[in-house]
């Protein structure tokens, strides 16, 4: 396969998507997980972190708590890797988030290559840059204006919980968001202005909010969506507008995936500028 056939690489990925062993038959949502934590570490002011240079190869960073579970998706990436041996890690995990999008039903998210993987374990960034969810709204704004994103972002992004499900042995919560986790939709957006949601304590002692019959659920910076008043408001319109969500989404993921990305001549991700401010 020639060297720089993204298509292939593209097609590849959506062979290993369907996945009758593996949650709701599903690996895309866990692989839209892993793009964004790749990525989500991105710092403005130091230029550190980000997608480019895969730090989450190194223990230091697959090891923060943030990342559980997110050794499933690297697994079931590996295959592809091993037979596009071209294909930066950086470059597949983030490509990996956005053919799941798209195979999910979801919006066509602008992507383009050029990461790099020869970044050596100095440049990990620091645990703790991802958000918890046991917070309110200030920490989201803190963590999501460090990388550089608004409101409006935050809560387009937010609506990635459209997908996949919370894990007991991962993170501490259980259960999906939605009745159709593996279709990209604006259905969380409608449930989290609809649903009658109570706080309770779920099997391991872990509080979150659940429906009437405790078979989706929120989380607390789910809840902080719809109980401040700026990220309400975008609440109410992604809602209301499928077309709106979807094209703000696309925008703001694909935003995501070049945090930290600064491109050289031919469009090569250059780890040396972002080296040069540590
Ligand atoms: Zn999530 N997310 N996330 N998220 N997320 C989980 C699962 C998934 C937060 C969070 O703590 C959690 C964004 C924002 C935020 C996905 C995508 C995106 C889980 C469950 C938690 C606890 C993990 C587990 O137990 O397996 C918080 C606090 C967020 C911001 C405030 C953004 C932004 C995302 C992408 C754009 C996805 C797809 C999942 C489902 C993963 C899976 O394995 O099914």
């Amino acid at each position: 396969m020639a060297a720089g056939d993204y298509m292939a690489v593209r097609d590849a990925i959506k062979k290993i998507i369907p996945h009758s062993s593996y949650d709701d038959g599903s690996a895309g949502p866990v692989l839209v997980r892993l793009a964004w934590h790749a990525s989500g570490t991105y710092d403005k002011k130091s230029g550190t972190g980000g997608s480019n240079g895969s730090t989450m190869r190194y223990k230091l960073e697959a090891s923060d708590e943030a990342n559980n579970g997110l050794e499933y998706a690297r697994k079931f990436l590996e295959p592809v890797k091993q037979q596009f041996p071209w294909i930066s890690y950086a470059d597949l995990w983030t490509l990996a988030g956005v053919v799941a999008i798209e195979y999910m039903d979801g919006p066509k998210i602008d992507w383009k290559p050029g990461r790099v993987d020869d970044v050596d374990e100095q440049y990990v960034p620091p645990n703790g840059r991802l958000p918890d969810a046991t917070q309110g709204e200030d920490h989201i704004r803190s963590i999501f204006y460090r990388m550089g994103f608004n409101d409006q972002e935050i809560v387009a992004l937010s609506g990635a919980h459209n997908l996949g499900r919370c894990h007991a042995d991962r993170s501490g919560f259980e259960g999906p968001w939605v009745p159709m986790p593996t279709r990209f939709s604006n259905t969380y957006f409608k449930l989290l202005l609809r649903s009658q949601w109570h706080k309770r304590k779920n099997s391991v002692g872990v509080e979150q909010y659940n429906d009437e019959d405790n078979e989706l659920m929120m989380l607390p910076t789910d809840m902080a969506l719809v109980k401040d008043p700026k990220f309400r408001d975008w609440v109410e319109k992604y809602a209301d507008d499928k077309d709106l969500f979807y094209a703000d989404f696309a925008a703001a993921f694909g935003k995501l995936l070049e945090l930290g990305v600064i491109r050289g001549p031919e469009g090569k991700a250059l780890r040396q500028y972002a080296r040069a401010k540590l």
